[in-house]
């Protein structure tokens, strides 16, 4: 156990002492490693805790038939789209199509999810790629109150909002002026209205800076390269305003009282080289005033960028070194941090320090009062920087004052306690604020607790996304799936309790009781302008080439059993589900057409195309309805 791994000579090692040395290796390599791979003395001493061997009352197992007490919304990564799990099982459920298309619901296929997607002057879709790391939900009185959804799509900076009662994607927006749009945060209330103690707002931290404008003509200008802290309208999903800043985005956090949004930043040097993005031994958490930008943006205080309208102010250091009028407020922390978290306390946003070793505390009512002028520097509104371990990420809480960060070098996830941080920061080294230690499998990355992020949070379970599975599951070729891990955090010891394995590549997550959603099983007919309500108004209808086929399906029946249509015809056809039963759900597909979707309960959809086909193409239903299922067909005639 105690040999000096090398990455040259893997064999004999335990897989994760190799993953850790390696990955030491590879930032030392460049010369940046942060700290020798020895773990920080102050963090050493409370040991680490084990599974206990065949623990199955706490593995979150459910007898059949028993549900889960918890939903978890993940990420999907590059994948695009976003999955709901329960907890504790693990089980997935089901996953929600935003930005990339999906063949089970025909997202992507159909008129209406194309319309939500965005689409070409020539009607094919705009992108069919996107990258989903963080989801977040809409926040009432500090807890979740079961509208929305949001997530990000990085690879097209697009944000999705997932209506949570349908469990669907409404709207999209894409950002303007922006690359790489990374971390996300609903407000949680109002910093001036009162009565609005609800989400209005989801702020989008922007994580590349690129030349404004970006039109190929000033590349190599890289010093002008700027990046932008942007806000969406929760209900509109208009993009409200962004802040210009310097450095760059990474992840995002909202205070309990509206006022601060804060985004943890790893390139404050501006660096394109890889290299150079960690040349400086501290980056920064920069924060938002939410209501002094409303203010300058309604007195007119911004310009605008390129073909966009949305109104920018400006966010960048030198705009802003005066607190009585500053928008922004950059603290100095270390050195490429990742991850910003608030504490459901109110009281603190805590930043990993990913090439450090530690985690800063940052003090919200401090922050306030610089911007106030009563704090003279605003870097004192740190409260404890301590260390915890290698390769710092993210962190959630249990309620009970204490956070548990992920440790992705040491594949470990650490609880400590915040007050006793911030104790031992304060010159009482007697206190021991490091609590526990749990091995995890492996590499974690994001990891977040039962309403961690909510006024209500609960301390039972903790979930670690953990990059790399290695060995964990049974080998199915070289794409490893990633180990969500679940831990039980009720005592004082972590306790690990299962291992799932999850198709790449998610991110973050959050996990919230059930009782918070109220989920609609059945649509309802009105909801569609479109609808075909009865089938005797089923039939063909044409005007010239434009042909509208307009059909219902009850099981086990389409109400058409066969139409007409001529070569070239520019067709829409439109289907109604009658049923009104719920997990009554047809498909339709259309052989050598691309066509296939399907329809919930009272739902209708509409896919539009040439019949550039002739012959006889047998409609049929893809999803499972009826005994008869087999024989729900329609028979489609294109005359040459
Ligand atoms: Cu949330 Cu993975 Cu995009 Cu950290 S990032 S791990
Ligand atoms: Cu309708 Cu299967
Ligand atoms: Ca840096």
């Amino acid at each position: 156990m105690n040999e000096k791994p090398t990455a040259a000579a893997p064999e004999g090692l335990g897989r994760r002492r190799f993953l850790n040395s390696a990955a030491v290796a590879g930032l030392a390599g460049v010369g940046l490693a942060a700290c020798s791979e020895d773990k920080p003395a102050a963090a050493g001493a409370a040991g680490t805790s084990a599974a206990p061997a065949g623990a199955s009352s706490s593995s979150g197992h459910l007898k059949p038939g028993e549900l889960d007490t918890y939903y978890g919304l993940w990420s999907g990564g590059h994948t695009g789209d976003m999955r709901v799990l329960g907890l504790p099982s693990g089980r997935e459920i089901t996953r929600i199509p935003c930005f990339v298309p999906d063949a089970l619901v025909g997202w992507g296929i159909t008129n209406e999810s194309k319309a939500i997607m965005g689409t070409k002057p020539n009607g094919d879709l705009r992108y069919t790629v996107g990258d989903t790391h963080h989801v977040h939900a809409s926040y009432k009185d500090g807890n979740y109150d079961g509208r929305y959804a949001w997530i990000n799509d990085k690879i097209n900076s697009r944000i999705a909002r997932i209506r949570l009662d349908y469990f669907t994607c409404d709207k999209i927006t894409e950002l303007p002026n922006v690359q790489g749009f990374h971390g996300i945060f609903p407000d949680k209330r109002d910093p001036v209205d009162p009565a609005i103690n609800y989400t209005t707002r989801v702020f989008c931290g922007a994580e590349f800076h690129v030349p404004l404008p970006n039109d190929g003509k000033a590349a190599d200008k890289t010093d002008a390269y700027r990046t932008m802290f942007s806000c969406v309208d929760a209900e509109t999903m208009d993009v409200r305003w962004q802040v210009l800043i310097d450095g760059n985005c990474d992840l995002t956090a909202t205070s309990y009282d509206g006022k601060l949004a804060a985004t943890n930043q790893y390139n404050v040097e501006g660096g394109v080289k890889f290299a150079d993005m960690m040349a400086a031994e501290r980056d920064a958490c920069l924060f938002f005033h939410v209501a002094r930008i409303e203010e300058a943006v309604k007195a007119g205080k911004f310009k605008t960028y390129g073909g966009s309208k949305v109104p920018v102010v400006d966010g960048t250091r030198k705009a802003n070194e005066d607190p009585k009028t500053a928008l922004t407020a950059y603290i100095s922390v270390p050195k490429n941090p990742h991850g910003v978290n608030a504490s459901p306390d109110g009281k603190y946003f805590i930043c990993a320090g990913k090439l450090s070793p530690t985690a800063t505390v940052i003090e919200l009512t401090k922050v306030l009062d610089w911007f106030d002028g009563k704090l003279d520097k605003v870097d004192k509104a740190i409260v404890a920087e301590v260390e915890l371990g290698l390769g710092p990420l993210h962190t959630a809480f249990d309620g009970r004052g204490n956070a548990y960060t992920t440790l992705f070098l040491d594949s470990q996830v650490v609880k400590w306690n915040v007050a006793d941080a911030i104790k031992f920061h304060g010159g009482d080294k007697t206190a021991k604020y490091v609590v526990d230690r749990i091995d995890v499998h492996f590499q974690p990355g994001h990891i977040n607790a039962s309403q961690s992020e909510t006024t209500k949070a609960d301390g039972k379970y903790l979930c670690v996304g953990c990059k790399f599975s290695k060995d964990r599951f049974l080998p199915a070729g070289p794409l490893h799936p990633e180990n969500e891990q679940l831990i039980d955090i009720s005592g004082d010891k972590m306790v690990l309790m299962a291992d799932h394995p999850v198709r790449g590549e998610p991110h973050d997550f959050i996990i919230f009781k059930r009782e918070l959603l109220r989920p609609k099983m059945v649509y309802t007919l009105d909801e569609f302008p479109n609808a075909v309500k009865d089938p005797k108004d089923s039939g063909v209808f044409r005007k010239g080439k434009k042909v509208e086929v307009r059909m219902t399906s009850l099981a086990p029946a389409f109400s058409l059993t066969e139409f007409t249509l001529k070569r070239g015809d520019e067709v829409t056809l439109t289907l109604t589900n009658l049923d009104k039963i719920q997990d009554l759900t047809h498909g339709l597909a259309i052989p050598k057409y691309n066509i296939n979707f399907i329809v919930n309960p009272q739902e209708t959809k509409s896919v539009s195309f040439i019949a550039d086909q002739p012959g006889v193409f047998w409609l049929y239903c893809t999803h499972f309805c009826h005994a008869l299922h087999l024989e729900m067909r329609s028979r489609m005639i294109v005359e040459a």
